[in-house]
């Protein structure tokens, strides 16, 4: 299948199938055109499947071989550098193309800016938005820029989509009482428990898109990333949730968003990699 605005990249060494036919497909998202910190995110979706290649398929954990699923590829979007509005539309008819021919298909994006979240969510148009994040993201401009990657989380509330978020430990004033007026669910780092994720999400409607900004587990883990922060969470806290949330929710789209890096072989990559193949597990045991 052909698409306006993708082409070939490293693709995920599975024995892929047409997105037609897929249960998954994969779309990377290479663009850092907004990162105010650390750049890198453009590699992002070169360097997670890349570090696929060091990942067994076989899931322990589920007694599931990933590669026995029904998995596409569809390459990278072609991004306008520096223009996030714009290339989010080109993620968000990238979605739609992919969402006509095959509409059972779960979209997974690797990024890349979680600025580009927004043109997923806007494609899909979940009910609510599930994030793992250390930053609120919900400024309502920064640095001049509503589509900045530090608004994301505010465009999509904008939308009337649901938002609870998980691993939070950064934030300004605002942001908080910004969450407070439009009921925002959010728990701090320091709170996390699989008790409170529950508690948090249990009652939010369906369908749910799970959004995981890498910079959520600890920047020992996660050293390659646009904005890190110390005192995140830890990689089983992050599985444990995606496990309850596809047993329990319809799950309209997935990302793994601001993996960086100049490296091959770097954690963060590798981190992102075994998120992805976890996902993938979990939805398919
Ligand atoms: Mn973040």
């Amino acid at each position: 299948m052909d698409f306006l605005h993708t082409y070939e990249t490293l693709k995920l060494e599975f024995p892929l199938v047409e997105p037609e036919e897929a249960a998954f497909t994969i779309l990377g998202v290479p663009f850092d055109g907004t990162t105010s910190f650390k750049a890198g995110a453009r590699f992002g979706p070169t360097l997670i499947r890349h570090a696929t290649l060091n990942l067994e398929s076989y899931i322990l954990d589920y007694g599931v071989d990933i590669a026995e699923l029904p998995i596409a590829d569809i390459g990278d979007v072609a991004v306008v550098a520096g223009d996030p509005r714009k290339t989010a539309d080109r993620v968000r008819e990238t979605i739609e193309e992919l969402k006509g021919a095959n509409p059972k298909t779960i979209p997974i994006l690797l990024g890349g800016e979680h600025s580009q979240t927004l043109g997923a969510v806007e494609a899909l148009k979940p009910k609510s938005y599930v994030v793992f994040d250390a930053h609120l993201d919900l400024r309502d401009s920064y640095q001049d820029n509503q589509f900045n990657h530090a608004c994301v989380a505010r465009r999509i509330s904008e939308l009337g989509v649901r938002e609870a978020m998980f691993g939070i430990r950064s934030g300004t004033r605002e942001e908080v009482e910004y969450a407070e007026e439009k009921g925002i669910r959010w728990v701090h780092a320091r709170n996390h428990s699989f008790n409170a994720f529950i508690e948090e999400v249990k009652a939010l409607p369906e369908p749910v898109y799970l959004s995981i900004d890498i910079d959520v587990f600890d920047l020992s883990l996660v050293p390659s990333t646009g904005t890190p922060e110390a005192g995140g969470l830890r990689f089983w806290d992050v599985v444990g949730a995606i496990e309850w949330l596809v047993e329990n929710k319809r799950i309209a789209g997935f990302d793994i968003m601001e993996v960086a890096g100049e490296s091959l072989g770097d954690p963060t990559a590798l981190t992102g990699a075994k998120l992805l193949f976890h996902f993938l597990g979990a939805v398919g045991r």
